[in-house]
Order: structure tokens, then C-alpha cells, then sequence
């Protein structure tokens, strides 16, 4: 199986569907519009979606109409590196090779274009325009599996810790707070919307939340040794910047956090074994988060 061209498939199916959507921001100012189009549409690489897809199809159903539900998440995210990106959190120049939104259109324009992103992506979730041929009882258990991940007790949550916590000196716990809150939340809430949209039995859902557990806080601990030894050129942002943030490298140093990187990938492979042939997709994923490099 060629990983990479799979990848690129899906992302180019959810950028269909999301620019289908984007039609719909027609009639909204064109400064705010511009703005949610710009970081939206800038080359992420769509992993969220792309779980939401491939855990739901592993389980044996077409992905059609999980796309509105999928993209509701990405608009999300997009909100959500806007926001983070401000001269009141992380305070970045570049994201995705490119200006942050809001040195491109301005603070208050990016705040808002982030605050649109996050309420139209609920928006989309309830349109029938979108989700008419979803059983609403299984719309209505999505938004609340996804606005739980992303609101107080999940990113939003874990962001605050992040941000009051900076140039402290912390301690373990407040670390694992905030890696399975901030990042870990929405990452987990991808693959159990996949899996709840295919109908998984509880059994079936308990395993495929702990490979979206593994693979979340995969990926944050990868980021956080990123931020330490990777290529600003590859991964398009600036580097070095957590020293002063409760990072993997600073509370377990870098030979552990590579270890327990490479336990949680093996824990989430192990997690979806019960799919059988149809777990190598996911498997593979859980790999390509564990070595990635943007
Ligand atoms: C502002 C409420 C609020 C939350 C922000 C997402 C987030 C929470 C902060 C981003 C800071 C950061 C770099 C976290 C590390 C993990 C992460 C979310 C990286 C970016 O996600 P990718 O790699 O981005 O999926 P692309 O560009 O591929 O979409």
C-alpha cells in the first residue's frame, strides 16, 4: 500500500468538500472571508479528516457522508492554529511555510475569521444541506463527541494550561494535561467519530479510541521533538520556540520521549489489530505521525 498516495487522495476529497462549503461564505465580508479561505485552504495536512475517513471506511462503511462531519473538524482545527498562532498566544510569523493570518489580514480580522471558522464548521455539522441523509440521533452524538473535544474540557481546556503555564516549572501531570487536551482531544475525537458514524459496538469503539489516544499524543510528543531538533524548511514554521512550555523533551528528556513515541505507535497498531487486513491503513498512519516531519 502506497501511504502517500493515499494520503493525497483523501486530501484531495476533503479539499473538494470544503470547498464546497467554502460556496457558502459567499455572502460574508470579504476581508473575513478571504481570511477563513486563506488559512483553510493553506496545505495542512488534513489528518484529522483523513482519520475520520479511514477509521470509518476500516469499518467497512463509504465515507460520503462523513465528509460534512469530517470537514467540520478541519475548520476547527483551522480556528484553532489562527487563534494560537496571535500575538496573545504563540505569537507566530509563519505557519505552513507561509504568514500567519493574522500578519496577513491583521489581528482583528484573524480573530474573527478563526471565531467563523469554529462557528460555521457547527453550522455545516446541522445543515441538511450537508447531513440530511445522517440518522439524526448519530448527527447529534458527532457534535457533541466533537464540540466535547474541542471546547473547555478538551483543546480549549488544555490551550489555557498551555498558555498559563509557560516559563513555569511544572511538573509531569500539568505536561499530560495539556498534550492529551490541547492536541490529543481532537486527534481522538476524529477516529471515534469515524467509528461512531460506522456504527462500532462499544467493544469495537473502546479499542479505536485508545489507537486515537496512541496516535494524539503520538503526535504531540513528535511535535515537541520537532520544535527541538527539526528543519524550520520542512516543518514551515519557527523552531526552538517551546524552551519556556512543558514539553516531552524538557520533563523526560530526548532518549525517553523517543521511547514513548515509539511505545504509543506500537499501542496504537496493537489497538486496531481486531480490524484485521483492514487495520494496515490505520496502522500506517499511526506510523507516518510517529516519523513525521512537518
Ligand atoms: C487556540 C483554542 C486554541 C487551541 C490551539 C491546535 C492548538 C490548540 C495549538 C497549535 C499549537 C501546536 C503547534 C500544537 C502542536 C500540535 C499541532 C496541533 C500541530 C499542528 O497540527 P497539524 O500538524 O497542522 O495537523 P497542519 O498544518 O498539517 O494542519
Amino acid at each position: 500500500m502506497d501511504l502517500n498516495k493515499y494520503l493525497l487522495d483523501k486530501k484531495i476529497l476533503i479539499e473538494n468538500s470544503l470547498k464546497d462549503i467554502a460556496l457558502s461564505f459567499h455572502d460574508c465580508p470579504s476581508p473575513l472571508r478571504d481570511a477563513m479561505e486563506y488559512t483553510l485552504f493553506s496545505n495542512g495536512k488534513r489528518i484529522r479528516p483523513i482519520l475520520a475517513i479511514t477509521t470509518c471506511e476500516a469499518m467497512g462503511k463509504s465515507c460520503d457522508d462523513i465528509l460534512p462531519f469530517a470537514c467540520a473538524i478541519e475548520m476547527i482545527h483551522s480556528y484553532s492554529l489562527i487563534h494560537d498562532d496571535l500575538p496573545t498566544m504563540d505569537n507566530d510569523d509563519m505557519r505552513r511555510g507561509k504568514a500567519t493570518c493574522h500578519k496577513a489580514f491583521g489581528e482583528a480580522t484573524a480573530l474573527l475569521a478563526g471565531d467563523a471558522l469554529l462557528t460555521e464548521a457547527f453550522r455545516v455539522m446541522s445543515d441538511n444541506r450537508y447531513t440530511e441523509r445522517t440518522n439524526s440521533r448519530i448527527t447529534k452524538q458527532l457534535i457533541f463527541e466533537i464540540s466535547s473535544a474541542a471546547g473547555a474540557m478538551g483543546m480549549v481546556g488544555g490551550q489555557v494550561m498551555d498558555v498559563l503555564s509557560e516559563g513555569k516549572e511544572g511538573t509531569r501531570d500539568v505536561l499530560h494535561y495539556i498534550h492529551t487536551h490541547k492536541t490529543t482531544a481532537l486527534l481522538r475525537a476524529s477516529v471515534r467519530v469515524g467509528a461512531i458514524f460506522a456504527g462500532a459496538k462499544v467493544r469495537e469503539l473502546k479499542k479505536l479510541t485508545k489507537y486515537g489516544e496512541s496516535v494524539g499524543l503520538a503526535f504531540q510528543i513528535r511535535d515537541d521533538l520537532l520544535d527541538a531538533e527539526g528543519e524550520e524548511m520542512k516543518v514551515g514554521k519557527r523552531l526552538k520556540k517551546d524552551s519556556t512550555k512543558q514539553t516531552y523533551m524538557k520533563h523526560y528528556g530526548p532518549i525517553a520521549s523517543k521511547i514513548r513515541l515509539e511505545q504509543l505507535v506500537e499501542d496504537a497498531v496493537q489497538a486496531v489489530q481486531f480490524l484485521g487486513r483492514d487495520s494496515i491503513i490505520l496502522a500506517e498512519i499511526a506510523r507516518f505521525v510517529g516519523n513525521r516531519v512537518a
